[in-house]
């Protein structure tokens, strides 16, 4: 029997609760029991956007509650998908269902692994004829320049949702606190370029400034739009019965991944060429360990041709 896409609580089924569902071999943080799927008029916002961009501390600060754990070091902290239904603040009768995301470049999961994750609660929720209201997708304002791995986060974002999506798709910086205000319009007009191809499909900007009200003015601003139909993710894994590395995001993600081996090589070649010494073979060591991780996410991503066989003969 396929997982429910969410767990009511059993008391009440507008308490809050935490599901958590499992990256590959990470066990969950918390773990509520599973009852029962969610609720027609559900209002389903996921927060997407790079590792420590505070995707958690939005849903933190909406709900007014530590729902969600929130990092406070160099190194990524959701590693998992967790959902958080909450009661709609003006409709009693309704509820928010937010959706925590990890961000790809975690620290310790491989961006094949969070793509699979996230994809594979999208397949469900999509089979389960649960649409999502709309995406928050947060970046920092506090970013020097935007950096590789913000860039693939980004470019990973807008395979997953497709042109269809994109109008119910928010882009909100986050932690206007920690830039200088002409500084931080500067580099919304720079991500305004940046994002055009979203923006030009109906994608908006938005301030998120660490406030309730300010999280509530872009959570607002997607309940009172229609669902989205096509994330075209879920189409190309349920309608179009696509193996994940054969989506959009998955073929991004592989070509990022192979010129990233292709860089990862070089390095490792020049390290080769550069001495014996004990640093040297400690960076040895790293650049091969790098390059091990990265061709076996790469491998993660080819289907099998015993499932393409499967696929064919209609056996899956
Ligand atoms: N100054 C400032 N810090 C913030 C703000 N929002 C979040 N942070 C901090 O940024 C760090 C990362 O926040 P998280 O909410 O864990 O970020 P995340 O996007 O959930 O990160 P991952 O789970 O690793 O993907 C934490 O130390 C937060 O306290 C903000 O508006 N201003
Ligand atoms: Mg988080």
């Amino acid at each position: 029997m396929p997982a429910p896409l969410y767990p009511h609580d059993t008391n009440s089924s507008f308490a809050p609760s935490v599901i958590t569902s499992t990256i590959m071999g990470r066990p969950p943080k918390k773990r509520a029991s599973l009852k029962t799927d969610g609720l027609d008029t559900d209002i389903i916002i996921p927060i997407m956007g790079p590792t420590g961009a505070g995707k958690s501390s939005f849903i933190n600060i909406a709900t007014g509650q530590d729902l969600t754990r929130v990092g406070h070091g160099l190194e990524s902290c959701t590693a998992d998908i967790q959902v958080i239904p909450i009661p709609h603040p003006n409709d009693p009768t309704r509820r928010i269902v937010f959706v925590d995301t990890p961000g790809f470049d975690d620290t310790y999961v491989s961006d094949a692994d969070i793509l699979k994750c996230i994809a594979e609660w999208l397949e469900n929720s999509y089979r389960k004829d649960k649409r999502l209201s709309g995406i928050i997708y947060l970046y920092e304002i506090s970013q020097k320049r935007m950096s590789g791995s913000s860039r693939k986060n980004y470019l990973m974002f807008g395979k997953l949702c497709g042109d269809e999506a994109a109008r119910n798709i928010v882009l909100a910086t986050s932690k206007w606190d920690m830039v200088k205000s002409d500084l931080g319009e500067d580099r919304e007009r720079q991500l305004a370029v940046f994002w055009q191809d979203l923006i030009h499909h109906g994608s908006r900007m938005a301030r998120f400034s660490g406030t309730h009200e300010s999280a509530w003015r872009i959570i607002d601003s997607i309940t009172v739009r229609d669902r989205v139909n096509d994330v075209l993710i879920q189409r190309e894994l349920v309608d179009l019965m696509k193996f994940l590395p054969e989506t959009q995001a998955g073929i991004t993600l592989r070509l990022t991944l192979s010129e990233l081996l292709e860089a990862q090589k070089k390095v490792a070649q020049d390290i080769q060429n550069g001495g014996n010494d004990e640093y040297a073979r400690q960076l040895n060591a790293d650049a091969g360990d790098l390059l091990w991780k990265i061709s076996s996410q790469i491998q993660q991503l080819n289907v099998p041709l015993s499932k393409r066989i499967q696929r064919m003969f209609g056996l899956l």
